[in-house]
């Protein structure tokens, strides 16, 4: 279990004041330009040495994202796009960073724009987050008053703006590309990648884009050191990292955990327990929608990290828990999920526009055990030509939770078609 010592999330839930002077109480904004002044190469080497990887989903290695940035400029400007779109179902924990801790995210935001040769950061935020804006907004402009943005922002010599941008309400902004193109005026549509942001991103120009999380906490890797965080986790799983809880535990929370916490400490020491004991619990989907549930036999022995849950073809993804208990109609849940990405799908690529939509009606009639057992097989094949066969992750997205109810709850699928067959169970509405 982590101590409060080492998380770095100190205002979590608003215990304290979030603005400048509550931030620098709590040690935000203490010798950030001593930190820059140690040099681009020590921040990148800093931040490979702490094995973060990236907070948004895929895992990706900060560090090494960051150097492919172009270390000569050719006349382009650089940018770092800080990517607040969170929307993926079961995920709030960047909206607890915003609302309570923003200072945080600014200071990250300039030490790694200066890293990057960026003296302009775009924040990305979903539009349902109004008073995360709010508090943002406030904060950055506390941070302009302060010295802390602007020209020789900080006083590190580093001339440096952070503009806040909102959505309209689109899961697929939250892809990177369609984010750029959003910002940008556009339609939110996905680019074909590569290339990758970092050779052509924002308006034609090197670009990295980062979530909240993995921004928020470059000020304290920094100041404490990359090893101390590498010190938390599984080798190759770095770190703390802010867990969202939802669903059937007594105290749904976000909380900031080491990585690699086991499941059931995590459930048992901040959300007391799964609702009517351990044994109640029926399934997991430890990373947010997108990810394969865990059927409860393999939850006991479950380590929340991104090596351990792709083992079991699962994954880590925003590390949004979401608890079932044995009260839960699991086909209808991940029916709910395949009508989320059928509705989210940005439609310009066939497998996911098709796909989408005939995986969400074949669900619905499992739901109601109207299916023949055969279409179980059926469903699973057309998954797996939507999966890698489209322009972005969200044709994985939908197609993940599916193979995932039919590889753990095949024998619920059949014994529902088969009751409705023989009678004994009269159609479940599928609403
Ligand atoms: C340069 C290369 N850059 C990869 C960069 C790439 C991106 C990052 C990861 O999907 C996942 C998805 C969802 N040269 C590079 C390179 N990069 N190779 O690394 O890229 P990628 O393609 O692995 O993932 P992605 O397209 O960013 C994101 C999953 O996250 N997800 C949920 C997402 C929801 C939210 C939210 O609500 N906040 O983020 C859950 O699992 O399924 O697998 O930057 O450019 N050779
Ligand atoms: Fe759009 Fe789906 Fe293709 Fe992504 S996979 S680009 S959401 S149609």
């Amino acid at each position: 279990m982590l101590t409060d010592q080492d998380r770095i999330f100190t205002n979590l839930y608003g215990m304290y004041d979030r603005t400048l002077s509550g931030a620098r109480a709590r040690g935000h904004w203490d010798g950030t330009a001593a930190l820059i002044a140690k040099g681009r190469d020590w921040i990148i080497d800093e931040m490979k040495k702490s094995g973060l990887r990236g907070r948004g989903g895929a895992g990706f290695p900060t560090g090494l994202k960051w150097s492919f940035m172009p270390k000569e400029s050719d006349g382009r400007p650089h940018y770092l796009v800080i990517n607040a779109d969170e929307s993926e179902p079961g995920t709030c924990k960047d909206r607890e960073i915003m609302r309570h801790d923003p200072h945080t995210l600014i200071e990250g935001a300039l030490i790694a724009s200066f890293a990057m040769q960026a003296h302009a950061c775009y924040i990305y935020i979903r539009g349902e987050y109004i008073r995360e804006r709010e508090a943002l907004q406030a904060a950055i402009d506390e941070a302009y008053d302060a010295g802390l943005l602007g020209k020789n922002a900080a006083k590190s010599g580093w001339d440096f703006d952070l503009y806040v941008s909102h959505g309209a309400g689109a899961y697929i902004c939250g892809e990177e590309t369609a984010l750029l193109e959003s910002l940008e005026g556009k339609k939110g549509m996905p680019r074909m990648k590569p290339p990758f942001p970092a050779g052509s991103g924002l308006y034609g120009c090197p670009t990295t884009v980062n979530n909240v999380e993995s921004i928020a906490v470059v000020p304290t890797i920094l100041r404490r050191g990359g090893d101390w965080f590498a010190s938390f986790g599984r080798p190759n799983n770095a770190g703390t990292k802010l867990f969202a809880i939802s669903g059937h535990v007594n105290n749904p929370c976000v909380v900031e955990e080491s990585m690699s916490i086991s499941l059931r400490e995590l459930l048992d020491l901040h959300c007391g327990g799964v609702r009517g004991g351990w044994d109640n619990l029926k399934a997991v989907i430890p990373g947010g929608s997108s990810v394969p549930l865990l059927p409860a036999s393999l939850c006991d022995e479950a380590i929340m990290d991104f090596d351990w849950l792709r083992e079991q073809q699962s994954g880590l993804g925003t590390a949004a828990v979401i608890v079932m208990d044995q009260s839960t109609d699991v086909i209808k849940a991940i029916w709910r999920l395949a009508k989320f990405y059928k509705h989210e799908s940005c439609g310009q690529c066939t497998p996911c526009r098709e796909g989408t939509g005939w995986m969400m009606r074949v669900m619905e009639r499992l739901v109601r055990g109207e299916a023949e057992v055969e279409e179980i097989d059926m469903l699973f094949d057309v998954s797996k030509q939507v999966e890698g066969h489209t322009i972005c992750a969200l044709g994985d997205a939908a197609a993940w939770p599916i193979q995932g109810l039919i590889r753990h709850f095949r024998d619920e699928i059949e014994d529902r078609i088969k009751a409705r067959k023989t009678g004994k169970i009269s159609a479940v509405a599928a609403e």
